[in-house]
């Protein structure tokens, strides 16, 4: 006879030890998470001119101050860009008018930016609304990395497997198995984006660079290796913005694709990435940047959940050269995250946090969009209309948008409800 109250005291077991698992992979210990302990810090203003006086008008943030600190967060934290390159050949894998039961659209192409398909390629997994949709194209489109593969953001068969790359130098990719098809789809919340008239767009980030360090010797960066050799070199996450451009640059020849309301998103280090991919390609018409902590949305001075010590030693690949000189000494950093906010302005913006994601410091998000907010209204946008950190589960939509939401680093059905009414708000809707 099983011993019911054993069992279920096993159970219990089980679901907390895997709930303790969870957030201390979260929030790994020696860092801080107490608020009363975040140093007092003076936050770099960005409108503030080489000798001192502000940025008077609109005007000279264009022509003077919008150039320098650009550049600024070109040395000091994501690296300079290269030159854009044409694609060479579009593999066209053909569209499906009846994918997801009539529910979408699917299309796939493949990238190359060498004629004879030699260098990266890039897979571009396109959903559409269906023809009966009442919103008719061109569509406004959602452009966005995934972790893991194509394949892994809905169950349909027939989305053409990823190679996948396992997260260490000196590996190759392997084609998964199909058990990891679908693995991802709560994050893509994919037929209620096309129910709202919306297409997705959706690459894998390790076709254009595979997540480690290897001297920069694959993916992208293989086009372009003399922007190696300096301090601003051209980073993992430089090379996942830039291609983010070529992929609007191929999605503006297509014509179900309205290329003037895309909004570009991201998850995490793919949220910072969203944000420079906004910050350097003002053709991104919105900018949503879903719990994308340190090096991302949130202020590096805080000193709150991961540091730039810790993002450097971790992932050397993600930032500058340049970058390492602010480990412990963040206030020597000529910026702060709210920059590179600043040079999304006027554009629409969201930035999200999660209750249970203390490592990427949900205040310090909300914080840098208060920050940025002087360089939205200068260019006559309102920015954040918050001054004080919303409570969870009380969404902000002004020219900045901002939520905090219950659980934990996830993207979720909730957080796609606020990007899309963000959407249908800022670039009106179908
Ligand atoms: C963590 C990293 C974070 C965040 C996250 C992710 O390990 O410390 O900055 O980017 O990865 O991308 O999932």
């Amino acid at each position: 006879m099983p011993h019911w109250s054993c069992l279920v005291a096993v159970v219990a077991l089980i679901t907390l030890v895997t709930f303790c698992v969870d957030d201390a992979e979260a929030q790994p210990r020696g860092f801080n998470y107490d608020e009363s302990k975040v140093p007092k810090y003076t936050l770099p203003d960005p409108l503030a001119m080489p000798g001192g006086k502000r940025v008077p008008d609109a005007a000279t943030w264009w022509k003077s101050q919008r150039p320098i600190v650009l550049k600024q967060m070109e040395m000091h934290v994501f690296g300079a860009m290269p030159p854009a390159l044409p694609i060479a050949h579009v593999e066209d894998h053909g569209l499906d008018e009846n994918a997801l039961g009539g529910k979408g659209r699917r299309k796939e192409v493949t990238l190359y930016f060498k004629k004879d398909r030699t260098g990266p390629a890039v897979n571009v997994l396109i959903f559409l609304p269906p023809k009966s949709s009442k919103a008719k194209g061109p569509y406004p489109a959602f452009l966005g990395y995934n972790f893991n593969g194509n394949h892994t953001v809905h169950a349909d068969p027939k989305i053409r497997k990823s190679n996948v790359w396992p997260r260490k130098a000196g590996s190759s990719p392997s084609v998964p198995d199909d058990s990891t098809r679908g693995r991802s789809a709560s994050r893509w919340q994919v037929e209620k984006i096309l129910e709202r008239g919306y297409a997705l767009v959706t690459i894998y980030y390790g076709d254009v660079d595979p997540d480690f360090y290897d001297g920069f010797k694959n993916g992208v960066h293989a086009l372009y290796p003399k922007y190696q050799d300096r301090a601003d070199n051209w980073t993992s996450i430089g090379g996942w913005a830039w291609t983010l451009s070529r992929v609007l640059d191929h999605l503006e020849t297509d014509d179900l694709i309205d290329a003037k309301r895309v909004s570009v998103i991201g998850h995490s280090r793919l949220g910072k990435t969203s944000l420079w991919a906004g910050a350097t390609d003002p053709r991104f018409a919105l900018v949503i940047s879903n719990n994308s902590g340190c090096g991302g949305a949130a202020l590096a001075r805080r000193r709150f959940g991961e540091t730039v010590k810790r993002i450097n030693t971790s992932f050397p690949h993600w930032f500058t050269k340049l970058h390492k000189q602010y480990n412990d000494n963040e206030d020597k950093m000529p910026v702060d995250q709210h920059y590179v906010m600043a040079l999304i302005a006027p554009r629409p913006l969201y930035v999200a946090s999660a209750e249970r994601d203390s490592w990427a410091d949900p205040k310090g998000e909300f914080l840098a969009t208060v920050a940025a907010t002087p360089v939205y209204k200068l260019l006559g946008k309102e920015g954040m209309p918050a001054t004080e950190w919303p409570a969870v589960g009380k969404p902000v939509h002004g020219t900045i948008g901002y939520h905090i939401r219950v659980g934990k680093h996830d993207v979720t059905a909730f957080d796609w409800e606020q990007y899309l009414d963000f959407a249908d708000k800022h670039l009106g809707g179908k």
